[in-house]
């Protein structure tokens, strides 16, 4: 993998660059669909390609491995392979998933056991075996195994729970050397920065995970439920350190307004679920602020759906009609939300890459973050 910085903003850390995988160019900054079961919902991948052109897509360890199984993956493979899409493509470890089963894990030194929330089976994940079934899953770029802390933590769980994190950064090491690549193109492995809302702990972990001399670095542990202004002063904080000709991915954020201030702060990449879960929900994100497609008050708006949206949902379709979809809970509905809220992500971080390039990113990024506060 290789990182190339093509512009920095003259007014915020903000950086415009280019990532090459053996699947293809990641332009940054970039936002990474969420296609947790080797599917991005509701969207099949011509649709995604054609439409909403993302450079890379997200895929997920824990999920892939309860279903359909590494197994069978392997057997097809990969991932690119089993799902048809030949670009670039990003996993998730499974740490942040296992954190979500709160009740249904038990995490010590050794790994995470855990009980599937499918069938209620035990399973056991290990920074060594995680390593294992990301290899064979065969994303582009694999991260370590970590634990997602909660908001609010401890100062002293969290502590812990860092240095542990930085054992397991070790030992996910230590294991890669001794598995080769499954497939004839390179995987490219991330590290990720723990240590929840405390400022000293962010500074060591990032200055470990610095220190490891990866590739690339990840954020974790934030967009947990704390307020926005502590997730920046943490980005903050955590970019300052990482070293600066590495791209840096802050996992599972987030909305509209957080993505471009964290660009600002010197994020490259980004993934969150908001887009199509949201999506999914009803609600649409536009240039203008965030829509409720199901209100009352569109019942009779034959206005498209965004005449400002870059997709071709958003000029064919009125609102009146996606509404009726959605109060008749059709897939159809679900389907145009999800293109049209993509569509506008992709757009979004492909218009603060332009306006970096061109130095006035600053201005526009303030005027972008007013203008998308809005409920309409
Ligand atoms: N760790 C991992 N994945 C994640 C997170 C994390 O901390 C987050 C936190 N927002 C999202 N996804 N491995």
């Amino acid at each position: 993998m290789k990182f190339k910085i093509e512009a920095l903003d003259p007014q915020s850390k903000a950086r415009a660059g280019e990532v090459t995988t053996d699947h293809g160019v990641i332009e940054t900054p970039i936002f990474m669909p969420v296609g947790t079961m080797g599917t991005v919902k509701g969207v099949h991948q011509r649709e995604l390609k054609e439409e909403i052109n993302p450079d890379i897509i997200l895929g997920n360890t824990y999920h892939l491995y309860l279903r359909p199984k590494t197994d069978v993956l392997e057997a097809a493979g990969g991932l690119h392979k089993f799902m048809n899409w030949d670009r670039p493509i990003l996993t998730d470890s499974g740490g942040y998933q296992v954190y979500s089963l709160s009740g249904r894990r038990k995490i010590k030194e050794e790994g995470v056991k855990f009980k599937s929330h499918i069938d209620g089976s035990y399973h056991f994940f290990s920074p060594e075996n995680v390593m294992e079934i990301q290899r064979k899953i065969g994303a582009d770029i694999i991260m370590a195994f970590d634990e997602c802390t909660p908001y609010p933590c401890d100062y002293n769980y969290a502590k812990r729970s860092m240095h542990m994190t930085h054992r397991w950064l070790n030992r996910c090491i230590n294991h890669l050397e001794k598995v080769p690549y499954r497939y004839d193109y390179a995987q490219t492995f991330f590290p990720i920065v723990q240590g929840s809302t405390y400022t000293d702990l962010r500074k060591q972990s990032a200055e470990y995970i610095a220190n490891a001399g990866a590739e690339g670095n990840a954020i974790g542990g934030l967009s947990v439920g704390e307020p926005a202004e502590e997730m920046y002063a943490m980005t903050d904080v955590v970019c300052s350190i990482l070293p600066e000709d590495k791209p840096r991915y802050l996992m599972g954020v987030g909305t509209p307004i957080n993505i471009l201030e964290n660009i600002a702060l010197g994020v490259d990449m980004f993934d969150c679920v908001m887009p199509t879960r949201n999506a999914r929900n009803g609600m649409l994100f536009t240039s203008e602020g965030h829509i409720n497609i199901k209100n009352k008050k569109w019942e009779n708006d034959f206005s498209p759906v965004d005449p400002a949206g870059i997709t071709w949902v958003d000029t064919e379709y009125s609102k009146a009609y996606l509404r009726h979809l959605f109060v008749s809970n059709e897939f159809l509905g679900k389907q145009i939300a999800t293109i049209h809220n993509l569509g506008f992500y992709l757009w979004l971080v492909r218009e603060a890459r332009k306006h970096i390039i061109a130095g006035d990113f600053r201005e526009w990024k303030d005027k972008m973050v007013k203008q998308m506060d809005n409920r309409l």
